[in-house]
């Protein structure tokens, strides 16, 4: 049987076990990449590897989230990481120079190479051809140190694209519909792979859209063939000689397929507050707009923005919205400089941001109270944009700039009617402007680097082993599709990623703002807090942080209906254990408060027993636990996490650790 491209890179690099779907794999991890806001915990955790420099090919070190720079603490975790990189051999983008995945895609990305990211839209690197992954710091910390990326063995679903985009109905408009079928829950261990006729008619930077916002799919990635549009990209980024030819084999299979005509697509958006909530942009026409972004990681290419521009050009921002753009890298800003883009864009009258994350992750241009706003990002979880009754809608550069016009939600394909623009059908250009001036190799001497680090910067705290019982409480109760925002809230708590015992005092901020202090007087008392939760907990970002604090808190177990990927592997990563009802109903069993007790759970673990049994005290009830984890994910939970192993067994396979009760 033939493969697919999926199956053909991840043999490439398979360094343990068998593609057999759901069985435990490793893979040699080829590039890495962090950025600023997950960087420096993953740099602090690599520094206790005592490696003296990264084993990848290729590890880049982006500085795009923390550029607010309000207070010291961002400005010194940059000089942390740029101290850090100069020493331990990665190259670092400068603050300036764009955000992560875009930038990596122009500069960085090579079709058929593996990438870990310490960001859940590391999938971007998927529109040129790779197998990239988002993952917690410290898993990138271990690659960087040479070590491989264990995940499950994936199933496929292959998605067919057959004919051509209309004008006006973009990229952001066929994720969009593949979420509205995938849905954001129930796709753990899948990847998806575009295939079919369509995919030559969408260029790299579109197939980069498609596969950034796959993330929001909860998918461990997506990916692209790499093609002649592939090679005509990687030539016009002067990079030609990177490319390579990755397709499916003819007769390759796929564990399931939905098929999309791209011909039949209109104008797609995602309502608040999550991007699977999605209709046509024509159901909501005539909603009152009252901001306008445009930019972040999914739409923020030169197409994206000079196709705005120029459907704004000679004409003005409606009056009573504010617009916000900011593109995507130094290049796409520097080449709608040259090319007249940047001035139609400012004669309309946006606000020009930085090419950084910016509004994205809610580090500025909170909307106002209630307030409709129309972004072109790819998350609208609640309160993510710092004003909790604000709603965000997630649509494409195309039918941001005609709300932008309109004042209200418009479906682009009017405006040729309503206001006498016409479709700008903006190409991929044959040469991109290059500029790597940012990004700064490094250090030939690498002995002389001093590591600068900021009262800010606080090492990681460790774990603790297992305990024989868990004897705690349920601590929390939540919800479905509880995010990593929820969690461990972003925006104005940013600067504090590097200081734990602070940013611990933001877990649950919007959800419960008592949470860190009950479960820090539990903690100090001997008490253990679980968190209790349902369908598809941690969804989102890939912030470590959202386990490390937590653990800093003392919270010993989560108990949910699903737990999402890169969360539940952060979770194991800082000893937290992830548990499941057997029967999910049981979530109705449990209210906040009660007394919960895992009689010798370690002992259950050490037997992989497969069951356990919680007994909540105050119901008087038992019930019913699973869990699914590798004999190497059960031995780094009884140990304390992977810090815990990488000390104190260093050198031993997983199945040479032996374990005590
Ligand atoms: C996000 O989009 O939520 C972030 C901010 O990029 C995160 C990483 C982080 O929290 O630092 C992500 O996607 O992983
Ligand atoms: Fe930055 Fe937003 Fe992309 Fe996350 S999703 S990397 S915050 S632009």
């Amino acid at each position: 049987m033939g493969l697919n491209v999926v199956q053909k890179i991840l043999k490439d690099h398979l360094v343990e076990g068998e593609l057999v779907p759901g069985q435990e794999i490793a893979i040699k991890i080829d590039q890495t990449l962090t950025q600023d806001a997950t960087g420096t915990m993953a740099d602090l955790q690599f520094e206790q590897m005592g490696v003296d420099r990264v084993k990848t090919e290729i590890s880049l070190s982006y500085i795009d989230h923390k550029t607010i720079q309000m207070g010291f603490e961002d400005a010194d975790d940059h000089r942390y990481l740029q101290t850090f990189a100069a020493k331990y051999g990665l190259y670092l983008s400068k603050a300036g120079n764009g955000i992560c995945h875009q930038v990596h895609i122009e500069r960085f990305g090579r079709p058929g190479k593996t990438l870990l990211g310490s960001d859940s839209h590391t999938p971007t690197g998927g529109g040129i051809g790779m197998i990239a992954i988002g993952a917690g710091g410290l898993d990138v910390a271990a690659a960087m140190a040479g070590m491989p990326f264990y995940l499950p063995a994936p199933k496929v679903v292959g998605i067919k694209l057959t004919g051509k985009l209309q004008p006006f109905v973009s990229a952001k408009d066929v994720i969009l519909k593949v979420l509205s079928i995938l849905t954001t829950k129930g796709n753990v261990g899948w990847i998806a792979e575009y295939f079919g006729p369509g995919v030559k008619t969408l260029s790299v930077p579109e197939r980069a859209t498609i596969t950034n916002m796959g993330a929001e799919l909860g998918v461990t990635t997506s990916v692209f063939p790499s093609d002649e549009t592939t090679k005509a990209f990687l030539e016009a980024q002067g990079r030609g000689d990177q490319w390579v030819e990755i397709k499916a084999d003819p007769d390759a299979e796929y564990d399931k397929v939905i098929e999309i005509n791209l011909s039949e697509l209109e104008p797609m958006v995602a309502q608040p507050h999550s991007p699977d909530n999605v209709t046509t942009v024509r159901e909501l026409a005539g909603l009152k707009v009252d901001q306008v972004c445009v930019g972040s990681c999914t739409n923020s290419s030169y197409k994206d923005l000079m196709t705005v521009a120029k459907i704004l050009e000679g004409r003005r921002v409606h009056p009573d919205l504010d617009m916000i753009v900011a593109p995507g890298s130094k290049q796409v800003l520097r080449m709608i400089t040259q090319e007249g883009g940047l001035d139609a864009l400012l004669h309309a009258g946006i606000r020009l941001m930085e090419n950084a994350c910016g509004f994205c992750i809610g580090a500025g241009q909170a909307p106002r109270n209630n307030a409709v706003s129309v972004r072109t990002n790819n998350r609208n979880f609640y309160g993510r944009s710092g004003t909790v009754t604000a709603g965000i809608y997630l649509v494409s550069p195309e039918t941001a700039a005609a709300c932008a016009l309109a004042g209200e939600f418009m479906d682009p394909r009017d405006l040729p009617e309503r206001f006498g623009v016409q479709y700008p059908d903006i190409q991929v250009p044959d040469k991109f402007l290059i500029d790597d001036g940012l990004v700064i190799p490094p250090a030939e001497d690498p002995d002389s680097v001093e590591i600068y680090k900021g009262p800010n910067i606080k090492d990681p705290p460790g774990g603790e082993p297992l305990p024989k019982d868990i004897v705690g409480e349920a601590t929390i109760k939540v919800g479905d599709k509880i995010t990593t925002d929820h969690i461990m809230p972003a925006g104005q708590r940013l600067k504090y990623r590097s200081n734990v015992p602070k940013y611990a005092e933001f877990v649950f901020e919007t959800t419960d703002p008592t949470f860190p202090s009950r479960a820090l007087e539990n903690k100090e008392k001997g008490i253990h807090n679980i968190i209790v939760a349902g369908d598809s907990y941690g969804q989102g970002s890939s912030r470590e942080h959202a386990a490390l604090c937590p653990m800093y808190l003392g919270v010993k177990a989560v108990v949910a209906k699903t737990i999402e990927r890169i969360h539940r592997a952060n979770l194991v990563n800082f000893g937290i254990l992830p548990l499941y009802y057997k029967n999910p109903d049981d979530y109705d069993k449990i209210d906040q408060g009660d007394k919960l007790v895992i009689k010798d759970v370690r002992k259950a673990l050490i037997e992989d027993r497969g069951e356990i049994i919680m007994r909540n005290e105050t119901k008087g009830i038992d019930i019913p636990l699973t869990y699914n984890l590798s004999e190497r994910e059960r031995k780094t939970i009884l140990l304390g996490g992977t810090m815990a192993v990488a000390k104190t067994q260093a050198g031993k396979s997983f199945k040479e650790i032996e374990i005590t009760e």
